[in-house]
């Protein structure tokens, strides 16, 4: 089923998008909407500080980003997300941050859209082989993690989705262990390349894209980007992650992209840009190896997959 919103953008607006990503692609933006009389209703501008495109990559198109989803709490096809997720509240929304921290929080996610803003455009690589490139508007998770501020004994961050099957009908059957959850080490989750996302170019997340909240770690596995999240909670120890629970012998707590580690059943050497024909080389760590590879200097990432 394809439902066609007044906020869903035709090809040459993308097009504008790319090239006016920032601030003026966000005026232009809510000129549209004001002169069409509507309000946004799924999406609305933010206000964002532009980045530098990645050299030789191109910005996925976003009816590709909204289109082609992994949301397993709207179903296993790549088409469910945008089909389902249109029925999810996002309002109001909290997110606990608590822990091993000086000052645990709940924040309404409107504090969260007020944070430092700033558009990342980042490799998405998910661990079935295929990426995309996409223009995430957040704020490092740092930032907020500095606001509990977290004491000596926090070595590990947990995180969890939103629980409510009554909007979410892939948590009324056990094809996963509901919340989904995930986990980074403490010098992950504070490396500046983290982000918590809470928009796609230059405006608000996309239901089927983890509204109103999610996190992306751009050298790891897709994943681990863990959608709607409604808790943060800083620990001592290794917390469990949803894929290492449903199958640890596929998929560990790092995720690290790696060409050089296949997957038990398949090879993670190459990679489908969604929107292109042939296959490109994966890059280790995603192309962030200069950023993150000293993060795990001694490890042995076999192991460690
Ligand atoms: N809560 C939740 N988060 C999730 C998932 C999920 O099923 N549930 N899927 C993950 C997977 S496998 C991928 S590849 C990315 C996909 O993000 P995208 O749909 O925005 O591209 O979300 C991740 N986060
Ligand atoms: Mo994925």
């Amino acid at each position: 089923m394809l439902i066609r919103h007044v906020n869903e953008p035709r090809e040459s607006e993308v097009t504008d998008r790319r090239l006016y990503a920032g601030r003026r692609g966000i005026l232009a933006g809510g000129a549209a909407f004001a002169l069409a009389g509507l309000t946004p209703a799924r999406a609305a501008p933010l206000d964002v500080t532009p980045a530098a495109p990645l050299p030789n990559d191109k910005t996925t198109p976003l009816d590709k980003i909204t289109s082609y989803n992994n949301f397993y709490e709207f179903g296993y096809g790549k088409d469910d997300p945008e089909a389902y997720a249109g029925k999810l509240t996002t309002r109001p929304w909290l997110v606990v941050v608590d822990g091993a921290c000086q000052k645990p929080t709940t924040f309404a996610i409107e504090d969260l859209l007020r944070m430092n803003l700033q558009q990342r455009i980042y490799r998405h690589r998910c661990v079935e082989a295929w990426s995309m490139v996409i223009p995430w508007v957040g704020f490092p998770l740092a930032d907020l993690l500095a606001k509990v501020e977290p004491t000596g004994s926090a070595k590990y961050v947990a995180f969890k989705t939103l629980l409510r099957p009554a909007e979410m009908p892939g948590q009324r059957s056990a094809s996963l262990s509901w919340p989904y959850v995930e986990g980074l080490r403490l010098d992950e989750a504070m490396h500046d390349l983290t982000l918590l996302a809470v928009g796609i170019y230059g405006e608000t997340l996309p239901n089927q894209d983890g509204a109103p909240i999610r996190l992306v770690t751009p050298w790891k596995y897709g994943f681990k980007g863990i959608k709607s999240i409604v808790a943060i909670h800083l620990q001592e120890t290794q917390p469990a992650t949803t894929w290492n629970i449903e199958a640890p012998n596929e998929y560990g707590f790092y995720a690290n992209v790696n060409p050089e580690v296949d997957h038990p059943r398949w090879s993670q050497a190459k990679e489908r840009r969604i929107g292109e024909f042939s296959r490109r080389d994966t890059l280790m760590f995603n192309g962030y190896a200069e950023q993150v590879a000293p993060l795990y200097a001694g490890m042995d990432l076999r192991k460690n997959f």
